[in-house]
């Protein structure tokens, strides 16, 4: 029988109000939540969060209905057949711990991995106890959700500064020039490794005031709706345009000299920007070249500026050049570290130390591709090779970790394939989806609102020094434990050791370690202030004394960066297969979503059109002879999915645009039953193989398509 939870009993009573805040992104939006009993009543902004609240929203206000979905895991489910029955957690840990050890005694450590999704990130005692757990066990193979959104942002930190968690935040209050590349605020919020609260509010206070907005995105979106000069590239020629700016900046002499003396490579990436020509480059990524004399003169001549690149391209082909050539714009125009340009996120310790020092750091390649890790974790889209190539270290056991990268990562069908032959899955999440349906385990994760904890990392990337403890507004259902404890007892099953012995195994001896290591706030200090706190001034100018390069000095031209750009400046200026697919696809988000999350719930019942649409050009729409509602075939390199037109001026000529997210299956872990099936994979039609060739990031956003009406 699976076991119930003591701690945990019903509770009735009276209307309270508790405070927390949102997990689901890394706003983290200040929560107050009305309860009654164990029952949730409303959730609303906490408007005495110090911080945060304003950036509140519908994915944080229905978030109790995954809480409370019907089809939520409230107890470890073991497959049998084709169905799944409860256990408890002794038998659940006791005999994965048994496949598990047989597999390593067989075929060593290797042959057992993890991937970790992005909620993952969210929760500090679930990362913190599974990587220890996969360290306890020695394996190398990890693959995390970073290698198909921000390996660009590690890849760039490591190289350039020395730490892959160098995580670098917009000034949006004090900057007087946004140069916006491939990102959407106005939907997605201002964060990615890192966050500014309110920042998109912020950046158009800042536009009140005067400062001006470019964005370089292929859709008008509904951030470019607000930007003072919009410029709509050819997907994946980001770098081509920045490269471009930054010779007009080498060309005229508008470069901060200091700076660039203080810096290493800066003569190296001036001698390349200036043996290309202007109109190559504009030809590459189709802005002329005088609009790129434009954003080079606004951007260089501001009183301040920053330049910002993110998943519209790092989530394609040469997404780390892109995010390298940001950060050298940036630097020779004396943006980096400096009021109103791009600052060392603030917090409870120094981001860069813990990277350094803290968090796993493998470099050993992978078994089949002989690929380098990026920030100590492979590629998503390596994990079918490592399943299905024979040898010793080949995946035989697997965790998947608050993660759906059968839907989120590249070629779905081939990684579900792939995952069907695995011997041990493991699954640990609050509801079976698309990539759970081969698990042999369903393990019940945590919902955020019911975990307390303080988030170390989180609390290391804010755009000023603020931290906050989550709490429990409610209680966990009885019969679930935290993700934490799970790997703990799977650990004990297994006779290794968390921490290698130097931390109990217990989250309050990890945070309260993590935070004396930045010896700015303890867990008492933290706990007194449930709205959160803001427990110091900003501190600007840090990033060049937290440097882990050999030199300790910045390095703008990385040996790697430049001979990948030096090979993409000798490619021919287009596409060899644009006769073949004459469209590239990009990808959007929506509000009420998160990732292919929250699906599920009523935020996105209320659109009609669920994940099947295709946007195109109005131009490109009247060629083809289509129209709205037309059904197409949209077909890529790897394979061929059905969608809905949708004719849009927004989007550029040659781009098509589907949002990613949809397709996810949702099941009920007991019968099976298929509860909900909505929209298409866009993702199934993005290649494995086809990668970033440094940070080995998919092209979600660039894939080459073409788009035929079906009968
Ligand atoms: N085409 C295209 N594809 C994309 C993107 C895109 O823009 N375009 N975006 C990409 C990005 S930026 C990302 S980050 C990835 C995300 O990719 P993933 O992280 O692999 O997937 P998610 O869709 O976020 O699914 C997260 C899972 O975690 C579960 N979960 C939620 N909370 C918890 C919890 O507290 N504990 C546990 N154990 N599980 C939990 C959810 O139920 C869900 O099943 O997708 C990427 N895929
Ligand atoms: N509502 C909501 N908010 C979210 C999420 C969500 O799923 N839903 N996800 C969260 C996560 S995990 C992340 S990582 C962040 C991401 O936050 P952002 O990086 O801001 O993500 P997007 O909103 O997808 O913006 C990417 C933009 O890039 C454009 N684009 C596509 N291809 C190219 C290209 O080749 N070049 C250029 N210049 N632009 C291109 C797209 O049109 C799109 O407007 O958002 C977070 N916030
Ligand atoms: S999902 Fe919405 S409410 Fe939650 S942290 Fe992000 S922006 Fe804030
Ligand atoms: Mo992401």
């Amino acid at each position: 029988m699976p076991e119930t939870n003591s701690s945990s009993p019903p509770k009735t009573g009276d209307l309270e109000e508790k405070i927390t805040y949102c997990s689901i992104c890394e706003q983290v939006c200040g929560l107050k939540v009305t309860t009654k009993g164990d029952q949730i009543v409303r959730i609303e902004p906490d408007k005495e969060n110090p911080y945060s609240w304003e950036d509140f929203c519908i994915k944080a206000a229905t978030s109790d209905e995954l809480r409370t979905h019907p089809a939520r895991l409230l107890s470890p489910m073991k497959r049998v057949g084709d169905r799944y029955v409860a256990v408890s957690y002794e038998d659940a840990i006791g005999e994965i711990a048994d496949a598990f050890r047989r597999i390593m005694d067989e075929d060593g450590p290797d042959a057992i991995g993890s991937y970790t999704g992005n909620p993952n990130g969210f929760c500090f005692t679930n990362s913190v106890f599974h990587n220890a757990f996969m360290d306890a066990l020695g394996s190398h193979n990890r693959f995390w959700v970073g290698s198909v959104d921000q390996n660009a942002v590690h890849y760039v930190g490591e190289e350039m500064y020395g730490s892959a968690w160098t995580a670098l935040i917009p000034d949006v209050d004090d900057c007087k020039c946004f140069l916006l590349i491939g990102s959407n605020p106005a939907i997605s919020a201002m964060n990615w490794v890192g966050a500014v609260p309110r920042g998109w509010k912020r950046m158009l206070e800042a536009m009140s005031n005067g400062a001006e907005l470019i964005v370089i995105d292929p859709r008008k979106t509904e951030t470019a709706q607000k930007a003072d000069l919009h410029l709509s590239p050819l997907p994946e020629m980001d770098w081509a345009f920045l490269l471009g700016v930054l010779r007009v900046i080498f060309d005229r002499g508008w470069v901060n000299e200091k700076d660039c003396a203080e810096a290493v490579g800066v003569d190296e990436i001036k001698r390349i920007a200036q043996a290309v020509n202007l109109e190559d480059l504009s030809a590459r990524c189709d802005i002329p070249v005088r609009d790129m004399e434009v954003v080079a003169e606004k951007f260089a001549r501001a009183e301040t500026a920053t330049c910002l690149a993110r998943t519209g391209s790092a989530m394609g082909r040469n997404g780390v050049l892109t995010e390298w050539l940001t950060h050298v714009l940036n630097l020779v125009t004396g943006r980096t570290d400096r009021p109103g340009g791009r600052i060392l996120s603030q917090g409870v310790a120094n981001v860069m130390d813990l990277g350094a020092n803290v968090f796993v750091q493998s470099r050993t390649p992978s078994r089949v591709r002989g690929y380098a890790p990026v920030a100590g974790a492979h590629a998503v889209a390596e994990i079918p090779d490592e399943i299905e190539t024979p040898g010793k270290g080949r995946l035989r056991g697997f965790i998947i970790n608050g993660g759906n990268p059968v839907v989120g990562g590249p070629d779905g069908d081939r990684l579900d394939a792939a995952l069907s032959k695995l011997e041990c899955l493991v699954a640990v999440d609050l509801m079976q989806r698309e990539s759970h349906r081969h698990a042999h385990w369903l393990i019940p994760g945590v919902h955020f609102l019911e975990r307390e904890e303080i988030h170390v990392l989180i609390g290391c990337m804010h755009d000023v020094p603020f931290v906050q403890g989550a709490s429990a507004v409610v209680s966990k259902p009885s019969g679930v434990r935290h993700e934490w404890e799970f790997y703990k007892r799977l650990a004990e099953a297994l006779g290794v050791t968390l921490f290698s012995g130097v931390f109990a195994p217990d989250p309050t001896a990890v945070e309260e370690a993590l935070l004396g290591m930045g010896g700015r706030m303890t867990r008492e200090k933290i706990k007194a202030h449930p709205h959160g706190v803001i427990f110091g001034e900003r501190q600007i100018g840090n990033l060049r004394k937290s440097l882990y390069t050999p030199d300790k000095k910045i390095h703008a031209c990385p040996p790697d960066l430049a001979a990948l750009l030096k090979s993409r400046l000798a490619e021919p200026a287009s596409r060899s297969d644009i006769a073949q697919f004459p469209y590239q696809l990009i990808t959007r988000r929506r509000l009420q979503m998160m990732n292919s999350w929250l699906t599920e719930s009523s935020g996105t019942r209320i659109r009609k059109d669920v994940g099947s649409a295709i946007e195109i050009n109005t131009g490109d729409a009247t060629r083809e002879n289509l129209q709205n509602g037309d059904l197409v075939s949209v077909q890529s390199s790897i394979r061929a999915i059905e969608a809905v037109v949708h004719v849009s001026s927004d989007v550029r000529p040659g781009v098509a645009v589907m949002e990613h997210g949809w397709g996810s299956r949702t099941f009920d872990p007991v019968t099976g039953a298929v509860l909900s099936e909505r929209g298409k994979n866009r993702n199934r039609l993005v290649s494995g193989e086809d990668l970033d060739p440094l940070t080995r990031v998919p092209r979600f956003n660039g894939v080459p398509v073409r788009i035929e009406r079906r009968p």
